[in-house]
């Protein structure tokens, strides 16, 4: 099998999970950072969508971060024993609800002014209630489900992250999400989440080939 070709966005939070599973597999790729505002033709002649990341193999083209992650644990399945049955369900009803819900209003908070009629308050506070719920059924250990990474983290904790970015001061107040508080600065402190924010120069079609993982790390 050729390399695959993994297009990305560095700050993407999509592109991020996928790239940790991708890291945690250690499945490298060809990768080819982009430009929303410029998106490389091959990128929209394999998926016209036009979202990152995409990921091409010999045989198929994956266009949907949760499948490029549920790709690689199938590969190599980095998580297996570290979850009881029960919390594979659950990793898939919160993945859901901050796919769908925390993303949509997350957006609406971060980019108000670019959204009509958008209330910020109104916005976070909806994002905050999801962060309640997450932090009543997660542990108090260094990850959502204890004391080693799951998909979990990697598929939520970079919406996280977004949303502590947009007042990082007013997140870190919250008193009543304290774990979730702990679990994002683990993450933001952790190797595998600096590996996968390595710069890459935008790729053009004469680009040579650059490598994910980076090999200098
Ligand atoms: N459901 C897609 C969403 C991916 C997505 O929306 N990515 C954003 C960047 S964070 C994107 O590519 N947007 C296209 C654009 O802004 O033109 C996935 O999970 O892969």
């Amino acid at each position: 099998m050729k390399d695959p070709i993994l297009y990305s966005f560095k700050r993407c939070p999509y592109a991020m999970r996928a790239r940790m599973a991708l890291k945690l597999a250690n499945i490298k790729c060809e990768i080819r950072e982009i430009r929303l505002n410029n998106k490389p033709d091959h990128m929209l002649k394999v998926s016209p969508k036009g979202t990152v990341p995409i990921l091409i193999l010999d045989n198929k083209v994956i266009d949907e971060s949760m499948d490029i992650i549920n790709w690689a644990l199938n590969k190599v399945d980095v998580f297996k024993g570290n979850i009881e049955q029960d919390k594979v369900n659950l990793t898939k009803e919160l993945v859901t609800i901050f796919d769908d819900k925390f993303k949509y209003h997350l957006d609406r908070y971060k980019y108000s002014t670019r959204y009509k009629d958008a209330n910020l308050e109104f916005h976070r506070s909806e994002c905050l209630e999801i962060l309640y719920h997450l932090e009543s059924v997660i542990s108090n250990k260094k990850w959502c489900f204890g004391d080693k990474i799951n998909k979990l983290d990697i598929s939520i904790l970079p919406f996280i992250r977004q949303f502590r970015i947009a007042s990082p001061s007013w997140f870190d107040s919250q008193k009543q999400i304290s774990n979730v508080q702990k679990i994002l600065k683990n993450f933001l402190d952790s190797k595998l989440f600096k590996e996968v924010m390595h710069v890459y120069e935008v790729w053009e079609e004469e680009s040579a080939l650059v490598y994910f993982p980076p090999n200098n790390l």
